[in-house]
């Protein structure tokens, strides 16, 4: 299976991250991405190649321009306001006051544009999330040329809790929601995106609620129990078109593989009967047992036997790098999947 990485993801390198109380070291960091190439070259994966360069467009194609904009410009508002270090909003339009205008100061289009404090805005984020999209889509097209069956993008930062206008929970532009619109522009008529990372991908499912091109299944810590909190209950199954589109698997605190499981066979029924032309993986290892920020209990071995299962739907597909903070082994688990792909 070829892969595909840039360098750029480095510079994407923030100092901290709020993290119960405290400020810390960021989980989503550098290393996660080296190690990650590092196995895949170690292991003999394949190939691994550099990005072609997608522009803006792609990325246009599923979120608000003004967002957009925001992130390209920001580092030098902050610069220009005379602010220092790296940036969380001080303020939110939360329930009791719903914005009706984006505001002018700096802060105020940060609160109007986050949606967690996880993530602090910082400099050469946009050009690592400009690489990140860009590794995305060289990779989706690698298997809609017909080229290879599978492929693997090593995105970072990565990309499913960022929703239209939004960013936050390490994500800035939403990578599969951008790779699964490259697709649909370009000759597939339905997607699935199947999310295995730990965290519901509260952002993929806000991008294609309303839609029926893009079935979209997650399996996920239950939000009751943990971040993104308030999107990701088994009752969300999509609107108007997209009504029954929307699968939500929500599992408690110290979910087994055979739970996990279990869901993971409905949703693979579902895509079956959806019968994409495509299947994008967002491709999170927080699921394994020593996962710092988690609560699921897998193991080396099942990340291979969940890559073979979803190979057995013999479909075109892509997997892309969410999240996975137990650094160490992000490696070995990622790569895991992948073999269990190809075997
Ligand atoms: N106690 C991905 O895996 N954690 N993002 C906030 C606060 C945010 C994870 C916890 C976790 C985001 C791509
Ligand atoms: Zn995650």
């Amino acid at each position: 299976m070829k892969t595909v990485f840039s360098e750029k993801h480095k510079l994407r390198d923030a100092k901290g991250e709020l993290y119960q109380g405290e400020f810390v070291a960021p989980f989503e960091c550098p290393r996660r991405a080296e190690i990650i190439i590092d196995a895949v070259r170690s292991r003999g994966l394949g190939e691994v190649l550099a990005p072609e360069d997608y522009g803006l467009d792609p990325v246009l194609a599923v979120h608000d321009e003004g967002f957009v904009e925001f992130l390209r410009t920001f580092e030098d508002e902050w610069e220009a306001a005379g602010f220092k270090g790296e940036a969380l909003a001080p303020c939110w339009p939360s329930r009791s006051m719903t914005a009706s205008q984006i505001p002018l100061h700096v802060e105020g289009r940060l609160g109007y544009y986050a949606l967690s404090t996880d993530t602090v805005m910082s400099p050469g984020t946009w050009e690592a999330a400009m690489s990140s999209k860009d590794v995305a889509l060289t990779a989706t097209d690698l298997v809609l040329d017909g080229k290879e069956n599978v492929a693997f993008g090593l995105c970072r930062p990565p990309g499913h809790h960022a929703a239209t206008d939004q960013f936050g929970g390490y994500c800035f532009f939403n990578n599969a929601a951008v790779s699964a619109q490259h697709a649909l522009n370009t000759g597939c008529a339905k997607v699935a995106i199947l999310d295995v990372d730990f965290h519901h991908g509260n952002g993929t499912q806000e991008i294609f609620y309303d839609r029926d091109d893009v079935l979209f299944l997650s399996l996920h810590g239950d939000p009751m129990h943990t971040f993104p909190h308030f999107l990701g209950h088994a009752g969300e199954t999509g609107r108007g078109a997209g009504a029954g589109f929307n699968h939500n698997y929500p599992l408690p605190p110290g979910a087994s593989y055979q739970m996990w499981l279990a869901k993971l066979q409905d949703a693979l029924a579902r895509i079956e009967a959806y019968d994409p032309d495509l299947v994008i993986v967002s491709l999170g290892v927080d699921t394994f047992e020593s996962d710092p920020i988690s609560f699921f209990k897998l193991t080396h071995d099942d990340f291979v036997d969940y890559g073979r299962r979803i190979a057995a739907l013999g479909k075109p597909s892509v997997y892309l790098m969410e999240g996975g903070y137990a650094v160490e082994e992000i490696g070995i688990n990622t790569t895991n999947v992948l073999f269990g792909h190809e075997s």
